[in-house]
């Protein structure tokens, strides 16, 4: 389904919006949680936001309440104050969820952070864009701008062309070795063809340059349908936050970044226009719960020691060797094979998965 759609499901009532405006790094241990409500829906009702704290956050303020924005199309400012755990180390990932209550019904939107991360790139494309290669037509644009006075855009003034390819290259090559996590964020706001003209976020593992070998990848908002790329498309006139977990490229230390654009034989629009490009990454050890995906050898007995393969924060450990010490079904694992990213949990119970 298109973004347009969706939207279309939840204008009738009171709904809203919501964009988290702060930066991907969290650099100090209290503060507040800043976000944005946009009304779309067509009735004025109240609401409130409270945020759920998931991972790395011990305790948060009272909920914002509204009565709601007077005129569809608003925006409204809130913030939620923060604490965070007395231990918490730089790298540390933040974790929590914005509930957004109003005509009803619930909405939840998770959102990630970094404490103290390394900024990899930062750009507020304010200042020189030495950085980018631009082709076909993309530019400095200061008819939108989310910060100070200019984004780019794929058509910095009036509509894109029609069958247009074109591309916005970062020419600086993007280090994640020895990253255990990394977010890419950006401001986007557009006008397009749903579906047939497309903004695409790509990367390659293979550096920007000649010999470049990019691909697609998803964010929060963008849409792959009918097998095309995950794309943005369609008409977000709000400035929006899109994200992208960039799990698949840890340890990567040449990457490249490319907006790419298209646009089809007819209809054309104002296009998009992007500000303020964030890439963090985290180099901490990764603490997480161990979560067992295959237990082969079910049935030995009690003593016998076992091969299982479990992964942590997603990624595949090597073979845990276990002893089952409770019982056929209960095991305790003992001894874990860590590889160079992971500290071995010790004596992690897994018996809920046998
Ligand atoms: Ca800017
Ligand atoms: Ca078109
Ligand atoms: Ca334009």
């Amino acid at each position: 389904m298109f973004f347009a759609n969706l939207q279309m499901a939840y204008m009738g009532g009171s709904y809203y919006e919501l964009q988290d405006r702060d930066r991907l790094a969290v650099n100090t241990n209290t503060g507040s949680f800043n976000f944005s409500l946009l009304r779309t829906g067509i009735s004025a009702g109240p609401v409130s936001v409270n945020i759920i704290p998931l991972q790395n956050i011990q305790s948060v303020g009272s909920s914002f309440a509204h009565a709601g924005a007077a005129t569809y199309g608003d925006t409204m400012h809130g913030s939620i104050s923060y604490t965070l755990p007395m231990g918490i180390l730089a790298g540390d990932k933040l974790r929590f969820v914005y509930e957004i209550n109003t005509g009803g019904i619930l909405l939840h939107d998770t959102i990630e952070k970094i404490y103290q991360p390394l900024t990899v790139m930062f750009d507020n494309l304010d200042g020189s864009l030495a950085n980018w290669t631009f082709s076909n037509g993309w530019g400095a644009s200061t008819v939108n701008s989310f910060s100070g006075t200019r984004s780019i855009s794929e058509s910095p003034s009036g509509d894109y062309a029609s069958s247009r390819t074109s591309s916005a290259v970062y020419n600086v090559p993007l280090d994640l070795s020895g990253a255990t996590a990394a977010y890419l964020s950006f401001w986007v706001r557009h006008r397009a063809e749903n579906g047939d003209d497309k903004l695409q976020i790509q990367l390659s593992p293979s550096g920007p340059g000649a010999g470049s070998s990019f691909a697609s990848v998803c964010g929060r908002n963008t849409i792959a349908e009918n097998n095309l790329a995950p794309s943005l498309t369609g008409i977000r006139e709000n400035w929006t936050r899109e994200t992208v977990d960039l799990e698949n490229y840890l340890g990567a230390s040449n990457i490249g970044l490319r907006f790419l654009f298209t646009s089809n034989g007819s209809n054309t629009d104002d296009g998009f226009y992007i500000d303020d490009i964030e890439i963090v990454k985290s180099n901490a050890i990764v603490l997480a719960p161990v979560k067992v995906v295959n237990a082969a050898e079910e049935g030995k007995s009690i003593g016998a020691a076992r091969q299982i393969i479990a992964e942590i924060a997603g990624k595949k450990l090597p073979a845990i060797s276990v002893l089952c010490i409770l019982s056929q079904h209960h095991c305790l694992a003992l001894a874990i094979m860590p590889n160079a990213h992971y500290k071995p949990p010790t004596y992690k119970c897994c018996h809920s998965l046998f």
